[in-house]
């Protein structure tokens, strides 16, 4: 006979391969023996801890879709969104760091580089010697990177680049750099560029006084006339289908990976409404609390569905990125709502840090907007479906 699950309902367990589970086993035990222990604090600091991306090159956890012979484990999307969810099921900063040295540094590498800046630069992101950044949107350009102003310039030795971007997860603390530019010398195309800390006029400042994502640092990358060799521009991609092309796999990751602190808010509120008792009863008693529970159950068990299926749509070079805008835009949405509600759950020791679910309920306001809000993943998904672009 078969048994329900309340925390597996569609039993995904039984749709994983053996090495996805494992990959899945090792990522959930890392996560919570390792990250676990040190969020609070480092919520509370503010504190990256730079060690976590070593940490996770020792595991096989960074660009983990990437081939062998760069030093990845050349694993399925399903796993490396499986290993999104444990990760965010601890922290959602703890996930950006590792989709950002992933999907938008290590890939656009893979992809549209040469094969010297593949094996240059993939092993040593690979086990974390080097962390990496992506730099797309400026303060004048985020929904619409199209509008950016960074421009690379022709010089006899390569290019010189000028411009800011903002809001730019590891910069502070990037030995490498992927920045997008127009480059003149492209017919004004914008262009991929690997830079490197210490290069002359580079700088990333970092943007304090964040209220989400404490444990990841964000900061600017200032180009004050950077000079790069020829050797450092990304030969094979030309235009926004560049950067959109890693982005397609970092917002698949985050499908991924708030299913997973979702997850978390959800277990943590249904232990509590379960110990917690008012009017002579457990809170899990209620009709109302028990509402909120099935809605929670109901969304996760949806969206891991659904992204599990894109998941193995992309394995098969079958995915299209409006799949992604749907679920990229109903998981953080969604996520956002449980962590919400997980927190009027616990009653006032919700806004509590120990408790957990306001540091998630945070996190996800962040990631709701990164990658493409809410609302712009609805403009893609009205276009696709009307043929009209509503965006201007
Ligand atoms: P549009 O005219 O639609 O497209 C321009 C060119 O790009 C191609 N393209 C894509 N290619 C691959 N995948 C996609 N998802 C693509 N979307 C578009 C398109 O085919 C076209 O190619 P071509 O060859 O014809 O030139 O461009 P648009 O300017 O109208 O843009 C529309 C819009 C709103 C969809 C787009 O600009 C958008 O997605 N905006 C959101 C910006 C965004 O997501 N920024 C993310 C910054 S990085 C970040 O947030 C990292 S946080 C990570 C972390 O910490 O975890
Ligand atoms: P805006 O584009 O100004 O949008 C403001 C509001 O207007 C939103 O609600 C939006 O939905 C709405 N809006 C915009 N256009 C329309 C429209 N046409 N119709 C209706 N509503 C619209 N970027 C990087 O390049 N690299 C990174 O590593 C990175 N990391 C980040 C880390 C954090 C913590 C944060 C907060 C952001 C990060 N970003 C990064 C930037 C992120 O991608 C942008 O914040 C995001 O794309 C939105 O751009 P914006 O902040 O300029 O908002």
């Amino acid at each position: 006979p078969v048994s329900f699950q309340w925390d597996d309902p569609f039993r995904l367990d039984d749709q994983l391969t053996e090495d996805e589970r494992m990959i899945r086993d090792t990522a959930r035990a890392y996560a919570q023996d390792k990250l676990l222990p040190r969020i609070v604090k480092a919520y509370q600091d503010e504190k990256t801890d730079r060690e976590i991306f070593n940490e996770m090159g020792e595991l096989g956890l960074n660009g983990i879709t990437l081939p062998q012979e760069y030093g990845c484990a050349d694993a399925s999307y399903v796993a490396y969104g499986l290993v999104a969810r444990e990760i965010e099921r601890v922290d959602s900063g703890y996930r950006s760091m590792n989709s950002v040295q992933s999907s938008l540094v290590m890939y656009p590498i893979y992809a549209y580089g040469d094969e010297n800046q593949r094996k240059k630069y993939l092993p040593r992101l690979a086990t974390g010697e080097w962390v990496g950044c992506f730099g797309l949107t400026e303060p004048d350009a985020g929904s619409d990177p199209g509008g950016m102003k960074s421009r690379a310039e022709k010089v006899s030795d390569g290019y010189r680049l000028t411009g800011s971007k903002t809001w730019i997860s590891n910069a502070p603390i990037a030995d490498l750099f992927v920045v997008w530019a127009r480059s003149a010398a492209h017919d004004n195309q914008i262009r991929g560029f690997v830079l490197e800390k210490g290069m002359k006029g580079l700088s990333a400042p970092k943007i304090g006084g964040k209220l989400s994502l404490r444990a990841s640092v964000t900061g600017e990358i200032v180009m004050d006339g950077v000079v790069v060799p020829e050797e450092n521009l990304l030969p094979n991609v030309s235009g926004l289908k560049g950067p959109f092309g890693c982005l397609n796999r970092a917002r698949y990751g985050i499908s991924w990976g708030v299913m997973g602190a979702a997850e978390d808010c959800m277990h943590r509120a249904r232990t509590y409404v379960l110990e917690r008792k008012q009017f002579g009863r457990p809170l899990a008693a209620a009709q109302l609390v028990q509402k909120k529970l099935a809605d929670m159950q109901t969304d996760i068990a949806l969206g891991l569905q659904a992204t599990l299926r894109i998941g193995r749509l992309m394995d098969e070079g079958r995915m299209t990125p409006e799949m992604i805008s749907i679920i990229k835009r109903n998981n953080c949405g969604k996520a956002l709502d449980i962590a919400r509600a997980a927190r009027d759950m616990h009653g006032g020791n919700g806004i509590q840090i120990e408790y957990h679910v306001m540091r998630h309920a945070a996190n996800l306001e962040a990631v709701n907007t990164y990658e493409g809000t809410h609302d712009v993943h609805a403009l893609v998904l009205g276009r696709a479906i009307t043929g009209i672009p509503a965006f201007s």
